[in-house]
């Protein structure tokens, strides 16, 4: 047997599972992780699968594979990856290729590609997406770099994505960040879903009183129709998940502050780089934020006055509303998510492909769900799709679903229910709909108070005026 053309560094839960998803397809891959013992630990237990080649060091891993090698880091995001570039760049050769599959920021990428590139080394920066079981059986794979770089292991990463239809979920995005570009976008997207998802179990949960068990069948339900995805499904798996330490419902033991590392803050930070409003993104980061106040709101929660929670009405009904209100506000953090994506696009040149990113995001990935077809048809037919809002299938379905998204909006707002998704999603809704807005006084109190100057409806050029 040959040298292993493909190697990989950092075995924790997403580079074993990546790793032995190679070795399991017949690739032979040498594997090497910063702390020793868990390499040898990982081809002990799982060396039945394929063929791995257990490396010490850096050095080792260079050497085991075959020239021109491709070595794989899935270490943590930020100093470790330039770390381990630093390690390995002594033992590599022109013509090699090292990718990143981790979480990294795309300007890190673009850096540490253009730092190589001088060298000669070839260089990846890739989403990968999917959690731990998906980089075992199939995660979606965003990969950003040279093309002929993404051309060598082509061949492997389609065969180690999933396929949905008998397509990988694993495309080429485009030059320098591209890759981890896109994957931070579905990342800010992943945010808006799961935020979305916690309003409608709140309101199922404060505002209608409906027990776990019934929250949980509503949830099954909405995932046999155009809701179809798989963190609904994993939302409904929550539901039936008992707690054995207490014998309750698990969910309702699990505390109420929610965690990040930070690529919602880092999708919202291009966002208003770009100036791209993407409320339902934002308001997600946001509402983590507002939910690690933990102290701060138990001490809030017993001065501040509001109204009950309570919501009156038929419940079956006012269900059937909220899964309405999910979709439509769900149908807006996507064509946001797709908008800052254009306008990255534009800033960087990638030749982004929306029809494409939306085909590699039906499987895999943590965002995956049935509507992903539906956006890619909206972008083959209109490939410079203005807004997905605007393509025809989507106009329509939220068109049909605003009226129960207003009363939700509404019914909330009253009760003292907090819905900054749904509700924001809602003002982008009708923000983007509306021919005039009100900037027209912004313009005219910056003119007064700065003499920023303003246009006019009515006729070319730049006016200033005295006022009043
Ligand atoms: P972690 O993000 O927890 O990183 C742990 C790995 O990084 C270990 O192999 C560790 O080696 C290595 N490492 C560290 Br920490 N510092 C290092 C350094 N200075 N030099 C060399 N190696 C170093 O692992 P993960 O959760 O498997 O994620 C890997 C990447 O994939 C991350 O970028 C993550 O954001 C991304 N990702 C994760 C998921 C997920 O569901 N977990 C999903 C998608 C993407 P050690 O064993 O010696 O400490």
């Amino acid at each position: 047997m040959g040298k292993p053309t493909f190697g990989l560094t950092g075995l924790a839960v997403m580079g074993q599972n990546l790793a032995r998803n190679v070795a399991r397809k017949g690739i032979p891959i040498a594997v090497h992780n910063r702390t020793v013992e868990t390499t040898h630990r990982f081809v002990e237990e799982f060396g039945h699968e394929g063929v791995f080649v257990a490396c010490d060091d850096l050095a080792a891993l260079a050497a085991a594979v075959q020239a021109p090698r491709s070595i794989m880091m899935m270490v943590k995001a930020g100093a470790a990856v330039d770390g381990v570039i630093e390690g390995i760049r002594p033992y590599l050769s022109k013509g090699d290729l090292l990718i990143d599959g981790g979480n990294s920021f795309f300007e890190d990428t673009e850096r540490r590609a253009k730092a190589l590139a001088a060298e000669g080394i070839l260089y990846i920066g890739t989403g990968v997406s999917g959690g731990e079981e998906g980089a075992l059986n199939g995660p979606a794979i965003m990969p950003g770099g040279q093309r002929e770089a993404y051309e060598r292991v082509a061949p492997i990463l389609t065969r180690i994505s999933a396929q949905v239809d008998g397509e990988p979920c694993c495309t080429y995005i485009g030059e320098g960040g591209a890759g981890h570009y896109v994957k931070m976008v579905h990342n800010g997207i992943e945010y808006a879903d799961m935020q979305l998802i916690s309003e409608a179990y709140d309101l199922m949960k404060s505002a209608l009183g409906l027990s776990n068990e019934e929250i949980g069948a509503a949830f099954t339900q909405w995932n046999e129709g155009d809701l179809d995805s798989y963190l609904i499904e994993i939302t409904a798996q929550i539901f039936r998940t008992r707690d054995t330490l207490t014998d309750g419902w698990l969910v309702d033991a699990v505390l109420d502050r929610a965690g990040q590392k930070g690529t919602g803050k880092w999708t919202s930070d291009s966002a208003l780089e770009l100036g791209s409003p993407v409320t339902a993104i934002t308001e997600a980061v946001f509402a983590r934020y507002l939910s690690a106040m933990k102290d701060d709101r138990t001490r809030a929660s017993a001065i501040l006055p509001g109204p009950s929670g309570k919501w009156q009405g038929d419940k079956r009904t006012l269900v059937a509303a909220i899964r309405d209100a999910l979709y439509a506000s769900k149908v807006v953090a996507y064509a946001q998510g797709f908008d800052l994506l254009k306008m990255a696009d534009a800033r960087y040149g990638w030749n982004l492909k929306p029809a494409e990113i939306a085909t590699l995001w039906r499987g895999g990935c943590i965002i995956r769900a049935r509507f992903l077809n539906r956006i890619r048809d909206a972008y083959l037919e209109t490939p410079d799709l203005q807004n997905l809002l605007m393509a025809p299938y989507f106009t329509d379905a939220v068109g049909r679903a605003q009226e129960n998204w207003r009363l939700v909006v509404t019914q909330a707002v009253q009760a003292g229910t907090p819905i900054p998704a749904f509700a924001s999603a809602l003002a982008y809704y009708d923000g983007y709909r509306r021919q005039r807005l009100p900037a027209n006084l912004i313009q005219a109190q910056r003119d007064l108070f700065g003499a920023h100057t303003y246009e006019r409806v009515d006729r070319a050029g730049t006016y200033h005026s005295q006022w009043g």
